[in-house]
């Protein structure tokens, strides 16, 4: 067992606590990573706000990369030293879901939620438990986690930056590259150009779209958008949506991303699509919302209206290309971080996300 720094929520709409907690050694099949980065997104800020509901109290964080601190008995993927980045969902590798390339939707570990596959906590707070969110609690110095949940990737990297790769940079572009399968030519609408918006753009850019419309209510992160590959931008406050779509694209585009997590907002990127068209949900609403869509049209102009988790991702396939891409100059990471905090300031790096800063914040140990 170690001590450690980690930041704990107790309480829903409460600051996280920066304190020392206990954790346990990896146990079989677990990897203890020592923490590089971990990237502030606003699916935390949705447990934090009580808009999703997580076994308290949690260490929240899950996009991150660090090194490979120990292994757990049987671990033979990562040695001690390895960097890699964490993937929130682990996999079993033996499911139909894992045996026809979607690992995403594995359904072979069990364990409630905010525990490690098999059910385990190794997180402790004089003696009480702590859960693990999103299976990888990463806004701690130290995290086990499942050892599919540790992706290895190459030795000569920014793990700083990799850490995006953990949650936005897989989720948008993964969205792009896995679920929608854009084609190039293609005509893109992204509504919703936050940390995932944003990579959604990048990777419709890398997939040769001729026209991405960018789509947000702030002036702001549309003209950043911008820098990330979007050619027209909509501010949803002054125009409506759908009609200003239409009429840049002569009736509409090819898919349409909805990145914000609205039932709103999966019908306006449903009416944005034209006939054939595809509009993919990459945000995940709260509870028990639903999208009104008209479904006269979605067979008489055969839309297609698809749901995506985690950009889809085969992690240990596509987070080291996304690395690769970047080191090629073809994603751009560097752009993404706007602001870097110390742990110390993780509440701070969350209203700034709440207020509407642009850009991604980075917690760097
Ligand atoms: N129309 C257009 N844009 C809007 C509107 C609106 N009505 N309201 C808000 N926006 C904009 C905001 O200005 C902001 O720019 C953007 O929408 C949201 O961005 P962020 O930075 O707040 O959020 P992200 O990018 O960190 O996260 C968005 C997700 C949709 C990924 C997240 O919230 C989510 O739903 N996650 C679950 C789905 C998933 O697979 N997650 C993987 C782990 S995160
Ligand atoms: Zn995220």
């Amino acid at each position: 067992m170690r001590t450690m720094k980690a930041a704990v929520l107790y309480d829903y709409n409460t600051p996280m606590v920066i304190e020392e907690v206990q954790l346990d050694e990896p146990g079989t099949g677990e990897v203890l990573v020592k923490m590089t980065a971990s990237g502030v997104c606003r699916s935390d800020l949705h447990v934090l706000k009580g808009e999703w509901q997580s076994p308290l109290p949690t260490i929240l964080g899950h996009e991150a990369a660090g090194r490979v601190e120990s292994v757990g008995p049987g671990v033979t993927r990562v040695a001690p030293g390895d960097p890699v980045v964490l993937s929130f969902k682990p996999h079993c590798g033996y499911c139909e879901y894992c045996m026809s390339g979607r690992p995403h939707l594995c359904a072979g570990l069990g364990g409630p939620a905010g525990t490690l596959p098999g059910g385990h906590i190794r997180l402790s707070k004089d003696g009480n438990p702590i859960y693990h969110f999103a299976r990888t609690a990463s806004f701690a110095e130290y995290a086990v986690i499942h050892e599919s949940s540790a992706v290895r990737i190459g030795p000569e990297t920014s793990l700083e930056l990799d850490a995006l790769v953990g949650c936005p940079v897989t989720t948008g572009v993964g969205a792009v590259l896995n679920t929608a399968a854009v084609r190039p030519g293609s005509t893109v609408a992204v509504i919703g150009c936050g940390g995932v918006g944003l990579n959604v753009i990048q990777g419709a850019r890398f997939a040769g779209a001729s026209r991405i419309i960018a789509v947000d209510i702030s002036q702001e992160k549309l003209e950043f958008a911008e820098r990330f590959g979007a050619t027209d931008t909509i501010d949803a406050r002054e125009e409506d949506t759908v009609p200003t779509i239409r009429k840049l694209t002569g009736g509409g585009v090819d898919y349409a991303f909805e990145v914000l997590g609205s039932g709103e907002t999966v019908r306006t990127a449903f009416e944005a699509v034209r006939t054939g068209g595809t509009a993919i949900a990459v945000g995940m609403a709260a509870v028990g919302e639903y999208a009104r869509i008209d479904a006269y049209l979605l067979a008489a102009q055969e839309k297609t209206l698809k749901g995506c988790f985690y950009g889809s991702a085969r992690t240990h396939i596509d987070m080291p290309r996304y690395i690769a891409l970047a080191e090629a100059g073809k994603l751009d990471l560097d752009s993404l971080v706007t602001r870097r905090y110390p742990l110390a300031e993780i509440n701070e790096a969350y209203a700034a996300l709440d207020r509407g800063d642009v850009g991604r914040g980075l917690i760097v140990f």
